[in-house]
């Protein structure tokens, strides 16, 4: 049977492959227990990579400051250099990473690889800003004064990722991270440690050919008591997180109790508005791409579509049908759309949210179910389902993450649907199915939708590197990536520069001697 190419896409990542299918990571300082990282493809031991003990923290925190305090020197454009490197380094391994997300994570080869080029547009970005890290000139109210604004490195940056893209979210911070002159500390998840080795890795290489200290990318391993480390330790001045609102509310509370910086990019209940104008044909793949994509293991996931009454008909049949064609299985054969959810706890998750949303009063309009058999052997591989709901349902109100859709109706004008899109404690994305440009510009207006991301005629999912990504309310506030995100990893700073010969006060305030 093929192994699709895994075992020489490890090779090529540096995590060797030793007897018995198992492969060890290579990785700095870590020395505790083994985290062992198994396929929820096939079930099987991918490899083993050791955890960080508190003594092996210190050896990380001690590099990482040490090498913060030379590369804050380093002229910007020139750190852009670096990245420039990084980028082609990912260009070349783009097969082999975006094979080892899909095995170790279980999303199709397809969307593996399209998280690799976030990383490489991320990048590219990051390679441009670096030339713009402008501040700005403000004019003083004194004669012979100027005053300007500038951006600092800010100094050691934690970053915590989550298991779903276990790769891009490490590369949108760290590389924005380095232009602006910080160092890194990445905790990765501890279900796909793996993926974060083989980025160590990858950069590890970077900063030898470069002959830069180690200590600029660390990364240490291990579930959230190794994450506690960083929350804690006012040596980092910014935590950078990505997960479920549970454990948002836990770092942004710790590191706000000393005063640090947080970035919190956490849960979404993503919904799309279909109006009595939309699409069918940009509707159908833009709903059925955002529920099933990642197996709805996206923050972006559509989790909700809120159909006018007139058109909900067409519009649910034409979704119900389009399911049938769905494919599920082995995620790196590019005939199935759908792969594995991550582990059984998730599946366990998903199970017990169908149940409570019959429960609760919901139809189930596509059956979901756990898939046994050939093929399926890692008892991770569900059925996308598709449950007609309220919008007040408990069930609905949380985010689920996994590949369950709810189906609801709206009637009357579309701020009625945009109260229900609206009405979850989540924030993160939307999106608005018309052909009506009034319905499309109040969707996008000051009294439309309040989330971080609103579409027209797109799925919530998929969003460009290029545009700030976070959102509001229980998704933490926190934007990472494109537009002017570079300026949370940076400390402001006002000069006043006075270069009369005289000391005239602000606010015109007297003071004779
Ligand atoms: C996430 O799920 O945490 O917009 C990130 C998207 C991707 C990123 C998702 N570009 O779906």
């Amino acid at each position: 049977m093929t192994d699709f190419g895994i075992q020489e896409a490890l090779q090529e990542l540096g995590l060797k492959a030793i007897n018995n299918g198992t492969s060890t990571g290579s990785h700095n300082f870590s020395s505790g227990e083994l985290i062992e990282s198994y396929s929820p493809v096939d079930g099987k031991l991918i490899g083993k990579v050791k955890t960080t003990t508190k003594e092996d923290y210190e050896k990380v925190m001690e590099a990482a400051t040490k090498a913060f305090l030379s590369f804050r020197n380093i002229p910007a454009p020139q750190r852009g250099e670096i990245i420039r490197q990084f980028g082609n380094k990912l260009r070349e391994k783009k097969a082999a990473l975006g094979k080892l997300v899909s095995y170790e994570m279980g999303k199709s080869y397809q969307e593996g690889l399209g998280e690799v080029q976030e990383m490489i547009d991320i990048c590219d970005f990051a390679v441009g800003l670096s030339r713009q890290l402008n501040g700005q000139t403000i004019p003083s109210e004194r004669p012979g004064h100027v005053m300007r604004e500038q951006w600092h490195p800010i100094g050691v940056v934690g970053i915590i990722s989550a298991f779903n893209f276990p790769v891009a979210v490490w590369a949108w911070n760290t590389a924005l991270a380095w232009i602006c002159g910080d160092v890194c500390v990445w905790k990765g998840s501890e279900k796909a440690p793996l993926c974060t080795v083989a980025c160590q890795n990858i950069i590890t290489e970077i900063l030898k050919e470069n002959n830069l200290p180690e200590g600029i990318s660390c990364i240490i391993n291990g579930d959230y008591k190794v994450g506690e480390m960083m929350t804690t330790d006012t040596r980092i001045p910014l935590i950078s997180a990505t997960g479920s609102t549970k454990m948002g509310r836990i770092v942004g509370a710790t590191v706000a109790q000393r005063f640090g910086k947080f970035l919190l990019e956490l849960g979404g209940n993503n919904a799309i508005i279909i109006t009595p104008t939309a699409d069918l044909k940009v509707v159908v793949p833009g709903a059925v791409f955002g529920a099933v994509g990642t197996c709805g293991q996206r923050c972006t996931s559509t989790r909700r579509l809120i159909i006018h009454e007139s058109v909900y008909d067409k519009v649910r049949d034409a979704i119900v049908g389009a399911y049938k064609q769905i494919k599920i299985g082995n995620p790196l054969d590019e005939n199935n759309h759908v792969g594995p959810l991550i582990d059984k706890d998730a599946v366990n998750t998903y199970l017990a949210a169908i149940e409570k949303a019959k429960a609760e009063g919901g139809t189930i309009l596509v059956e979901g179910g756990v898939l046994e058999g050939k093929g399926y052997e890692s008892g991770c591989y569900v059925k996308p389902a598709i449950i007609e709901a309220e919008n007040h349902f408990e069930i609905v109100q949380h985010e689920t993450f996994a590949p369950i859709l709810y189906l609801m109706k709206y009637s009357g004008e579309v701020e009625n649907a945009i109260d229900q899109q609206n009405g979850v404690a989540q924030g993160l994305s939307s999106a608005i199915m018309t052909n009506e440009l009034k319905e499309a510009e109040k969707f996008l207006s000051y009294s439309g939708s309040d989330c971080g991301i609103a579409n027209v005629n797109i799925g919530t999912s998929g969003a460009e590197i290029g545009g700030a990504f976070g959102g509001e309310k229980e998704t933490g506030g926190g934007r990472e990536s494109g537009s002017d995100a570079w300026k949370v990893y940076m400390r402001r700073q006002t000069n006043t520069v006075n270069y009369s010969d005289e000391l005239p006060l602000a606010q015109g305030i007297k003071f004779d001697l």
